[in-house]
């Protein structure tokens, strides 16, 4: 679907989260309003003994007077009736930094190279998203292979994301933390 109804959004098809599990370098995300992750955004995904999904997450931010750092963050998920669709509760290691409960969907994934991620903030009244953030993620820190970027743009038209993604550089700054 292109209408760019956020109900309409396809996603991951019967989703493995356990195959999922492990680091994710974020190679491309699209903003939502108001502060974010900037770059050197990797993700690291777990199934715990009881099988639920849970993340920690790393990212260089600045936050009120230009003060750099970077943000240790939390996700734990909460199910729902589609296995790739979640509820995330998130909040940082510090008190100062965000936290929230946001939508998650995994719109696709091969599990060994490539994952695109989905979350709107606010669905606008005629159904599209007012304010939405999606991270492209891959297992590779040098980036996505190339037989991959063609899948990547055409779920960012699904999404009715394309054009709006900036690329996540990766410079270490969040390695010795
Ligand atoms: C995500 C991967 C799974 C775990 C988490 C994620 C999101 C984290 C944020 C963090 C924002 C921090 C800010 C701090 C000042 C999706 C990357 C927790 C949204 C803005």
């Amino acid at each position: 679907a292109q209408d760019c109804q956020v109900s309409n959004i396809q996603v991951m098809q019967n989703f493995d989260r356990s195959r999922y599990t492990g680091r994710w370098y974020a190679v491309a995300k699209k903003d939502p309003v108001g502060l974010f992750l900037l770059d050197n955004v990797v993700a690291q995904f777990s199934v715990d003994e009881s099988g639920k999904m849970t993340a920690t997450a790393h990212g260089r931010v600045i936050i009120l007077n230009n003060w750099e750092m970077c943000a240790n963050m939390f996700g734990t998920f909460e199910d729902t009736p589609d296995p790739a669709k979640f509820k995330m509760r998130y909040w940082g290691a510090a008190s100062y930094l965000q936290s929230g409960n946001d939508d998650h969907w995994v719109i696709d994934t091969d599990y060994d190279n490539y994952a695109i991620h989905y979350s709107c903030r606010e669905v606008d009244l005629d159904g599209t998203c007012l304010d939405g953030y999606s991270f492209i993620f891959s297992r590779h820190p040098t980036g996505l292979r190339p037989e991959d970027q063609k899948i990547v743009t055409n779920k960012k038209k699904e999404m009715c994301f394309l054009g709006k993604y900036r690329r996540v550089g990766h410079t270490g700054f969040c390695e010795s933390s």
